[in-house]
């Protein structure tokens, strides 16, 4: 009974623990197509993560903003409320708090194609761009 116990204890708390690590992060992204594209580099998205969410994939701080990335329920995915939301990765928002990125990148990676690009988020504007991010970057 006891390990039973145990044994749903450490599956809530696997769960609950969403912040993924900057190692895995760093592979995710530089295993995915995102990198380079549109002119974007690793460093802006490791710089972007740890800004906007502290790599934490489950934040929702705000009712409007998802995930890791932190992305917007009124453009990019549908969260059943925010009215006139436009769900222009047609994902659920929801797909954006979970451990699995692949969703977010895919949905990045049609943000980035807007003519803002990374600059719709004011914390790659403030930390990111322009910045020395080779911090961000060092090799695990
Ligand atoms: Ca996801």
């Amino acid at each position: 009974m006891k390990i039973f116990t145990i044994l749903i204890l450490i599956a809530v708390l696997a769960d609950l623990s969403s912040a993924i690590d900057k190692c895995t992060l760093q592979r995710t992204l530089r295993n995915s197509n995102l990198i380079g594209y549109k002119g974007y580099s690793l460093g802006d998205y490791m710089c972007l993560a740890h800004h906007a969410s502290n790599y934490d994939t489950s934040l929702n701080r705000s009712p409007t903003e998802y995930g890791i990335f932190q992305i917007n329920s009124y453009w990019w995915c549908d969260d059943g409320y925010t009215p006139g939301r436009k769900n222009l990765c047609q994902i659920s928002c929801r797909a954006l708090l979970n451990t699995n990125l692949s969703d977010d990148i895919n949905c990045l990676k049609i943000i980035v194609r807007d003519p803002n690009g990374l600059g719709a988020w004011a914390a790659w504007r403030k930390y990111c761009k322009g910045h020395n991010l080779s911090s961000y970057t060092r090799p695990c």
